[in-house]
């Protein structure tokens, strides 16, 4: 799909007025287009890693006064010649220095098409390539982290690994196959077991990983919701430290969901004020109970808020039941212990997800925060850790999972043919996840959801 012969252009930097903007060219002519809208210095003279001052010339009209910065093939982010053309931020010289260097032989860049080249020249294999784009994404220092260790290749070298251990099998199966009728077995079968069994632990803590490198990613869905009047709202504005939502002693003032981002350790949850839970009365309240059940539905974490001086236990213990939903971790807040004494505090509910607060008075809003953090974050992360982010990642090494466990079940039973038909399957869904095995329209779907000029 890519055609690297040709010298694309794109500007590098966002769309709109700047300082200065940046005007990438790649490709084999990168150097001689630039030079022949150039004055100063002789470009295709020059060393790589070198800046030169000089004008963006248009025949006799000149456009700006510029930075080139050079980087000649293979030592540059494509491996091809790159040139950056660092001029002055204004929409109209940036353009009209594209379509002088589009004239002068160059053409557009698609969406990601400078991290595709980087990629089908080898300078990243694929699961760096994404982590580029979730870099330029990042917007907290945990999903940078996460990113920029798979940028390194922490994954990529794990997998490689894990693939290298499996090829070399795969090919003693195979040398059985041409000695079929001579029944011999050149792949240790108790060998293959174990490293089968290896590799599927492996594959299998890589897939647990990704609830966590999902929340880190995309943030984690939390639900704040409750009976009427429970504290819901003051609970949020406390969270936030900020007056966000409308309190008022009236039930029922909530009547939409209201959401703001709390970054706890470089986590983003994302919190979702509703509507009190109870016997709706009129339409409206009806829709907002409605909604807020939706929420709690497509939230990770649910943070259920309740009057401790007025709930009877039974009540709230058929409230929790009635709100628990799978795949949502659920947080039980007492609120308003301000209001209680000792004695009717001892009464409350102690558990490892039960909290006791004063909202209002900002009482353990950080002990909430920790056991918020906690719910999505078992381990103390290190920085370190390989996580799974991407949908993509995970299906295939669901896929090779269940390969692998075809393998398994088929050790001591199956013929060669079979089982070297699976083993090889493992191995196409892990090469996926690198781009040892690719297709035009899995790059396509990849890069096309780059920025231009990425
Ligand atoms: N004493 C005391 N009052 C509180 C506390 N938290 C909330 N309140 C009061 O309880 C009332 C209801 O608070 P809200 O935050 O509006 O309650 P809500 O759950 O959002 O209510 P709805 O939106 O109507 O469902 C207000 O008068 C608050 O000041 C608390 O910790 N202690
Ligand atoms: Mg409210």
């Amino acid at each position: 799909m890519a055609q690297t012969e040709e010298t694309i252009v794109a500007l590098a930097t966002p769309n709109g007025i700047g300082a200065i903007g940046v005007i990438r060219l790649s490709g084999p002519d990168a150097i001689t287009i630039a030079q022949k809208v150039w004055k100063g210095k002789d470009l295709t003279q020059q060393a790589s890693h070198t800046l030169h001052f000089g004008r963006i010339v248009d025949g006799e009209l000149e456009l700006d006064e510029v930075v080139a910065s050079l980087f000649i093939a293979p030592r540059s982010y494509t491996r091809e010649n790159v040139v950056e053309i660092s001029c002055h931020g204004s929409n109209y010289i940036i353009e009209s220095i594209i379509k002088l260097l589009i004239r002068n032989g160059a053409r557009a860049a698609k969406a990601g098409e400078f991290t595709l080249r980087a990629f089908l020249n080898g300078q990243l294999d694929l699961s760096q390539a994404e982590a580029v784009a979730d870099l330029i994404a990042s917007n907290s220092k945990a999903s940078q982290q996460v990113a920029l260790q798979q940028l390194r290749g922490g994954f990529s070298n794990q997998l490689q690994q894990l693939r290298d251990q499996l090829v070399q099998f795969a090919s003693l199966i195979e040398l059985e196959l041409d000695f079929a009728e001579e029944d011999v077995e050149f792949a240790n079968r108790d060998q293959l077991k174990k490293l089968t069994h290896d590799i599927t632990r492996v594959i299998g803590s890589l897939i647990q990983s990704f609830e966590l490198g999902n929340a880190i990613k995309n943030g984690v869905n939390t639900v704040i919701a409750g009976r009427p009047n429970a504290g819901k709202s003051t609970l949020l504005n406390a969270l936030l430290n900020e007056e966000r939502a409308i309190v008022s002693h009236i039930p029922g003032t909530t009547r939409d969901t209201i959401e703001e981002v709390l970054n706890i350790q470089g986590i983003n949850f994302r919190l979702i004020d509703t509507a009190g839970i109870r016997e709706a009365t009129d339409t409206i309240e009806q829709i907002g109970v409605q909604r807020t059940m939706e929420k709690i539905s497509q939230s990770a974490l649910l943070l259920y808020v309740y009057d401790a001086g007025e709930i009877s236990l039974a009540d709230l213990n058929s409230d929790i039941e009635g709100l628990q939903k799978p795949g949502v971790t659920m947080l039980i807040i007492a609120n308003k212990a301000d209001l209680l004494n000792a004695e009717q505090l001892a009464a409350l509910p102690h558990t490892d997800k039960a909290i006791i607060i004063s909202a209002k008075e900002k009482h353990h809003i950080n002990e909430l925060k920790h056991k918020i953090y906690g719910a999505a974050v078992k381990d103390q992360l290190t920085g370190h850790e390989t996580l799974v982010t991407n949908i993509r990642h995970l299906e295939a090494l669901q896929k090779t999972e269940e390969a692998l466990i075809r393998v398994l079940a088929g050790i001591d039973t199956v013929t060669s043919d079979f089982l070297s038909m699976d083993i090889k399957q493992a191995l196409h869904y892990l090469g996926e996840i690198t781009g040892a095995v690719t297709t035009d329209d899995l790059l396509e779907n990849i890069f096309s959801k780059f920025c231009i000029g990425k």
